[in-house]
Parts: structure tokens; C-alpha cells; sequence
């Protein structure tokens, strides 16, 4: 059986119903606090499940016979600087919960989500490899940071078969993204989508890099069903699709929403994109696993601008 903790996130939800998709819908546990459960509701079963109790955590996974778990949730970039202690708490305890009791209860195969944020200002801005320097400015980036860490110490010392990705931003029109920095490339379409202009909280030459959940969602399949001995990177894997700016974001848009307008009020997450490589180099998912990206911008774009459900106000 499989838990998926933090089920009704932006990542958790989707993740949630391609697992259910692939392995019935009785092979998958779905967990999440009852304040993020709201209109998922009846896809989970643990509504009390927080990672930093161990003890339910514990019960659930030895109740169930969990033989998997997906853990997914983290408080963000952007909410982790307002509540640091909370981010890390979440964060840290969660991840080190989960491993401790995967290695107790001999669960065969974790996943666990690192994200760009590692990389700092002193990281290469273009084109940012595997092995880059990785010095976070966020207690976001730093707490994944050291999960990493974490992940590849249980591997080396107890066999625990983790496994993490370094998402970029992920773009979805299922569940609404909950307090990150690249969320503005979500927020953008469901104001588009109501013919109303777009105020964006980044400068517009701010590139950065983005995917669409479907291609983070089959990487995250695809490397947890790769054999084991195809697996080099034990930290996290660099992970790409595409790169841009909100100016080249709304360019785009405009190609199917010609009369779509948009303005910059830059705020602190200014200060935390600027500390994040522009593009990635994800050349070791490509070689180890067969890593390939679909979706590009004007993919994007077509797909979101299809789907985003909004009230037209104008
Ligand atoms: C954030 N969406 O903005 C997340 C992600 C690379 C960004 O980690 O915090």
C-alpha cells in the first residue's frame, strides 16, 4: 500500500490520482491536515495525520501495511520566511519521521520533493548542473538542502531506497499552488482567463526555471519505478522543462488572450527568485532514468488557458 502525505497539495493532489490511476484506488492512502483537505475531502483517509507525529504516524504506517510513501508535504518558499520555525519544523521533522520509520517498519521505496531552491546566488544563473554550488538563501531551500543530505544518509547507511527531485516551479490548473514564489505563473492565467489585468509580484525580466505538473507528475513515476541500480544521484535530481521571464510569459499569453495586460509590484519574493538559477541542467535525469520534458511554454500556456476555470468578470 502506498501513503501519500500532503495529499491535497498542489503536487500531492495530482500525484494523488496518478498513483490511484496506476495501482487502483485501494493500493493508495491519501493523508492530509483537514485545513488543506477542504474540496478533496473524500480522497483522504488520515485527515489528522502531521508529519511531526511520529506516533500516528507510525500507527498508520504498520495499520495499513504501507509499503511506499510519497511525502509531499512542506510549507513553501515564500510562506517558510514568514514562519521559519514552522518551515523547518514541517519540513525537517516530517522528512526525518518518515525515514526513521521506513527504515523501522522495512518500508521498500520513499519519495520525497526537493525543488530548485538549493541553489543560491552563487549558483551558476544559466544552465545550473547537478553538481552546482548549492548555498539556499530561504529556510525553504535550506531545509531541503538538508533533507537531501538526510535522503542519501539513510540510503548509504541503512538501504532505505529514497528517492528525490529537485521540481522547478510546477504550473497546474487542478489544485491552487500555497505560498511559493513561482506561483505567480499560476496566478497569471486565472486572471487572464477572466479578462482581468495581472498584477505580478516579480520584476518582468525575472526568468525562472517552470514545468507542467503532468511532466513533474511522470518524472516522479518514471524515477520511482526506474530499477535501482540506474540510480546515481541519492541527494536529489536536477529536474527541467522550460525557462522564462513574466514579460515572456505574458507574450505568450497573449497569443491566446490578445488583450491580456500586465503590471509589476515586486515584492520579497523579488529578493528570493533572484537568488535562483534562471535555467537547470537536468542532464543526469536524461542519461540515468530517460528524463524528457513535454510540455513547453506555449504547451503551457494552450493547456492552462483550456482548463483554468474562473467567473468571467468583464
Ligand atoms: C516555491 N513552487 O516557489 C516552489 C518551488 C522552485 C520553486 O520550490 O517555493
Amino acid at each position: 500500500r502506498i501513503l501519500v502525505i500532503g495529499a491535497c497539495g498542489q503536487l500531492g493532489h495530482e500525484l494523488t490520482v496518478a498513483l490511484k490511476n496506476k495501482y487502483g484506488e485501494k493500493a493508495i492512502i491519501a493523508c492530509d491536515r483537514l485545513e488543506y483537505a477542504k474540496a478533496n475531502i473524500k480522497d483522504v483517509k488520515y485527515v489528522k495525520l502531521d508529519v511531526m507525529d511520529k506516533a500516528y504516524l507510525q500507527l498508520v504506517i504498520v495499520e495499513e501495511r504501507i509499503t511506499q510513501i510519497y511525502l509531499l508535504a512542506a510549507v513553501l518558499s515564500a510562506s517558510g520566511e514568514k514562519d521559519p520555525g514552522m518551515a523547518w519544523q514541517v519540513n525537517m521533522n516530517g522528512l526525518l519521521n518518515v525515514l526513521d520509520l521506513s527504515v523501522s517498519y522495512q518500508v521498500e521505496k520513499v519519495f520525497w520533493p526537493s525543488s530548485i531552491a538549493v541553489f543560491g546566488p552563487e549558483s551558476p544563473k544559466e544552465d545550473c548542473g547537478q553538481n552546482a554550488f548549492t548555498i539556499p538563501t530561504t529556510v525553504y531551500g535550506i531545509s531541503k538542502l538538508s533533507g537531501e543530505y538526510w535522503c542519501r544518509y539513510y540510503f548509504e547507511k541503512f538501504g532505505l531506497d529514497v528517492r528525490s527531485l529537485r521540481y522547478p516551479g510546477l504550473i497546474s490548473y487542478k489544485t491552487l499552488p500555497g505560498g511559493g514564489t513561482t506561483d505567480y505563473a499560476v496566478d497569471i492565467f486565472y486572471k487572464a482567463k477572466a479578462g482581468e489585468k495581472y498584477t505580478c509580484f516579480l520584476k518582468s525580466d525575472t526568468a525562472l526555471p517552470m514545468m507542467f505538473m503532468d511532466d513533474a507528475v511522470k518524472a516522479t513515476l518514471d524515477l520511482m519505478e526506474t530499477q535501482k541500480e540506474n540510480i546515481s544521484i541519492r541527494t536529489s535530481y536536477n529536474l527541467a522543462a522550460v525557462s522564462f521571464t513574466p514579460s515572456e510569459l505574458a507574450t505568450a499569453i497573449r497569443k491566446v488572450e490578445p488583450n491580456f495586460e500586465i503590471s509589476y509590484e515586486p515584492d520579497f519574493r523579488q529578493e528570493i527568485a533572484d537568488g535562483w538559477p534562471a535555467s537547470i541542467n537536468d542532464n543526469v535525469a536524461r542519461e540515468d532514468w530517460g528524463w524528457l520534458p513535454r510540455f513547453g511554454t506555449d504547451e503551457i500556456v494552450n493547456v492552462m488557458m483550456e482548463n483554468v476555470k474562473v467567473e468571467k468578470t468583464s
